[in-house]
C-alpha cells in the first residue's frame, strides 16, 4: 500500500509548524493563557518537537484521532480512574531526572538517563491501532524505536524467557496511587518473542513531539496487537525474568485480564463481547480486527496455541 504522505516528512511538518502549534493553542483555550496571565507565570510552552523523525512507511489508510482526543481521552490510573483525570492531574509528573533500568538475565545490565535512551536509534514515526478492552479504539502517530534496540544492547541470557515492565510508583507525584485501585505500581509482561517483534515499540512522543504525561512520559511501551493496558507507561525498570510476571491486571482480577491479551474478537472479555468497537470521533461501531489487524505480522507467535486458554 502506498504511504499517503513523502516518506520523509510527518504529517505534522506539512502543516506549517507556527500554525500548527497555534491552532493547537487555540484550542486549548484562552482560559490557560488567561490564568497564566493573572499569576504571573508564562504562557504554557509548546510540547518540544522531535527532530529527525522519519515518517512511518506502513501508516495504516486510516485517518489519524486528532491530537486532542489522544491526549484528554486517557487511562492512566496512577493519576484517577475517570477519563479526563490523567489531562487534568498529570502535571504533577517530573520526567527529568529520569532513569530506566534494564537488568535481570542479561549480560550488560544497564540504568539508562532518559536523554541516553533517546539517542539509542533513530527516532521512527509509527501510526498504530490501539484497542482497550474497553471497547474503544484510536489510531495514534507514535514516536519511537523499536524495543528490540534495546534488547540487543542488553544481551539476553539463556534464562532470559520474558520481560516484565515496571512503571513508576511514587504516591507523590502519582495521587491515584493513594488509593489502592491496583496493586502498585503498575506491571505489565511480554514473552521474550513478543518483545523482539519489531512492531513492538518504545514510544517516546507522539505527532512529532514529546509524550504528554498523561500518555506515559517519559517513555513508555506499545504493543499495538494486544489491548492497550499491555502498553504500560512512564516505564522505570525493565527486567528480563524465567517465568511470566504477575502483571497488574492479573493481579486484580485473574479471570479477566490473562497473560496474553491479545485482541481477539472471537474471546469475549467475561462481562462483555470483544467483536467490536467504537473509534473514537467516529458514530457507529466497526467490527474489531484479529489481533488488532495486525495478524499477517504476528498470528505466527501464536501457532498452535489454543487462544481461548491462552487469553
Ligand atoms: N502505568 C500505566 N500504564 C497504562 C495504564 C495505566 O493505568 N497505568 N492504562 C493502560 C490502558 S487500559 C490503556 S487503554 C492505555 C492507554 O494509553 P493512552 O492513554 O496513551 O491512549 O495505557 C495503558 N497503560
Ligand atoms: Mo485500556
Amino acid at each position: 500500500m502506498p504511504p499517503r504522505h513523502s516518506p520523509d516528512i510527518l504529517p505534522s511538518e506539512i502543516t506549517p509548524p507556527d500554525i500548527y502549534r497555534e491552532r493547537r493553542r487555540f484550542m486549548q483555550g484562552i482560559g490557560a493563557l488567561a490564568l497564566a496571565a493573572g499569576f504571573g507565570a508564562t504562557a504554557e510552552a509548546a510540547p518540544a518537537r522531535l527532530t529527525g523523525v522519519r515518517a512511518d512507511p506502513q501508516a495504516p489508510d486510516e485517518a489519524r484521532t486528532p491530537y486532542r482526543d489522544i491526549t484528554t481521552y486517557n487511562n492512566f490510573y496512577e493519576f484517577g480512574s475517570g477519563k479526563d483525570d490523567p489531562a487534568a492531574r498529570a502535571d504533577s509528573l517530573r520526567t527529568r531526572p529520569w532513569t530506566v533500568a534494564v537488568e535481570g538475565a542479561v549480560n550488560r545490565p544497564r540504568v539508562w538517563d532518559i536523554d541516553a535512551l533517546l539517542r539509542l536509534a533513530p527516532l521512527e514515526e509509527r501510526v498504530y491501532r490501539l484497542r482497550c478492552v474497553e471497547g474503544w479504539s484510536m489510531v495514534i502517530p507514535w514516536v519511537g524505536f523499536s524495543l528490540a534496540e534495546l534488547i540487543r544492547r542488553a544481551e539476553p541470557t539463556g534464562d532470559a524467557k520474558y520481560l516484565e515492565f515496571v512503571s513508576l510508583h511514587d504516591p507523590a507525584q502519582m495521587p491515584g496511587q493513594r488509593r489502592r485501585v491496583l496493586d502498585w505500581p503498575y506491571v505489565e509482561g511480554l514473552r521474550m518473542d513478543e518483545a523482539m517483534h519489531p512492531l513492538t515499540l518504545l514510544a517516546v512522543g507522539l505527532y512529532g513531539e514529546v509524550l504528554p504525561n498523561q500518555n506515559g512520559a517519559p517513555i513508555r511501551l506499545v504493543v499495538p496487537w494486544k489491548y492497550g493496558f499491555k502498553s504500560a507507561k512512564s516505564l522505570v525498570r525493565i527486567r528480563f525474568v524465567e517465568k511470566p510476571p504477575r502483571t497488574a491486571w492479573m493481579a486484580a482480577a485473574p479471570d479477566e485480564y490473562g497473560f496474553y491479551s491479545n485482541v481477539n474478537p472471537q474471546v469475549a472479555h467475561p462481562r462483555w463481547s470483544q467483536a467490536k468497537e467504537r473509534r473514537i470521533g467516529e458514530l457507529f461501531r466497526r467490527d474489531t480486527l484479529m489481533f488488532n489487524g495486525y495478524a499477517d505480522a504476528v498470528a505466527g507467535l501464536y501457532r498452535g496455541m489454543d487462544l481461548k486458554r491462552y487469553f
